[in-house]
């Protein structure tokens, strides 16, 4: 039922035989949170969004509106979509029951999260992953850890839940890069403190929403400069894992190095969490990176 690697520091969970609505047992609930929090990943192969009624006809990448490379769900609001009228409405209603179920499954697996998680942006992802980058920055083929430009976090965790929901059989093949730690080790002697009243500036710019923490800066510049060197894109631990359709997997992003390979038609589901309600607060990046650091991330 379970297979771990000993060998890598990212344990890989897969559990078969479980749906949105499945129950986790305590000894699992505990495990899924210690396999996350130490930078793994829970796979479910049997865990498949079904579509409903004709639905199928979303699974095109024309329904992008050009813009960017996701259709995206955040309260009631579909972006991204060239969508109108009927068909953005029954867009939303299948991106809106992909949120229920990422949920659901959320709830069961992770319950020690329950007061402090909060649902953000949902998508479905029509586009192929491999050649849909504008630039090396978007380009998610890289291995890199994810950090949002616009939107700064402050340390706040991000969860994705991923489904795989291609209907021609082609698995999603991800990369999974070396432990956090590692990278940051690596990537950040040369990054210098945030520039005195930038966040402010950004800020008032509208740029971000919010301040840009120091937290945020170092995030953004570990993603760009992982993404950017392409030694470390060749040379860096890897190992590839392939998400056949019908397969969900979860994962705290913003600690796991990824990269997406290829595959067609995935939905997605992030969450935020504070880190002071991970069960191991000392193993997120924000801990990390002040540890590295030696100073505040705030
Ligand atoms: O498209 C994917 O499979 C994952 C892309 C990615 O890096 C992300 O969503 O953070
Ligand atoms: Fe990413």
């Amino acid at each position: 039922m379970k297979e771990t690697d000993p060998d890598m520091e990212a344990p890989i969970e897969t559990w078969r035989g479980r749906s949105w609505s499945s129950a986790f047992s305590p000894e699992e609930t505990a495990r899924a949170v210690s396999t996350l929090e130490s930078g793994g990943l829970i796979v479910l192969p049997d865990c498949a969004f079904a579509l409903e009624g004709d639905e199928r006809r979303f699974l095109d990448p024309r329904w992008l509106d050009g813009s960017r490379k996701n259709i995206g769900l955040d309260g009631s609001d579909v972006s991204g979509t060239r969508a109108r009228g009927d068909d953005a409405r029954d867009l939303a209603a299948m991106i809106a029951r992909f949120a229920r179920s990422a949920a659901s499954l959320v709830e069961g697996m992770l319950p020690a999260y329950a007061h402090q998680i909060r649902r953000a942006r949902t998508s479905l992802r029509p586009a192929a992953a491999e050649g849909r980058a504008q630039s090396p920055r978007h380009d998610d083929t890289r291995l890199h850890v994810d950090a949002f430009p616009s939107r700064p976090s402050g340390g706040e965790r991000i969860l994705r839940v991923f489904c795989n929901v291609n209907p021609a059989g082609e698995d999603r093949v991800w990369r999974i890069g070396e432990p956090f730690e590692a990278m940051a080790s690596r990537f950040l002697p040369a990054i210098r403190p945030q520039a005195p009243g930038k966040a402010a500036l950004l800020s008032a710019l509208r740029v971000t929403r919010g301040l840009r923490t120091e937290y945020d800066h170092v995030m953004l510049l570990l993603h760009d400069r992982a993404k950017l060197d392409l030694d470390y894109q060749r040379d860096s631990p890897r190992r590839e894992i392939r998400f056949a359709p019908g397969t969900t997997w979860l994962c705290f992003s913003d600690q796991v190095m990824h990269a997406a390979v290829s595959g067609q038609y995935m939905m997605e589901q992030t969450l935020t969490l504070p880190p002071e309600a991970m069960v191991h607060p000392a193993r997120s990046p924000f801990a990390t990176l002040e540890r590295l650091a030696g100073r505040s991330m705030r």
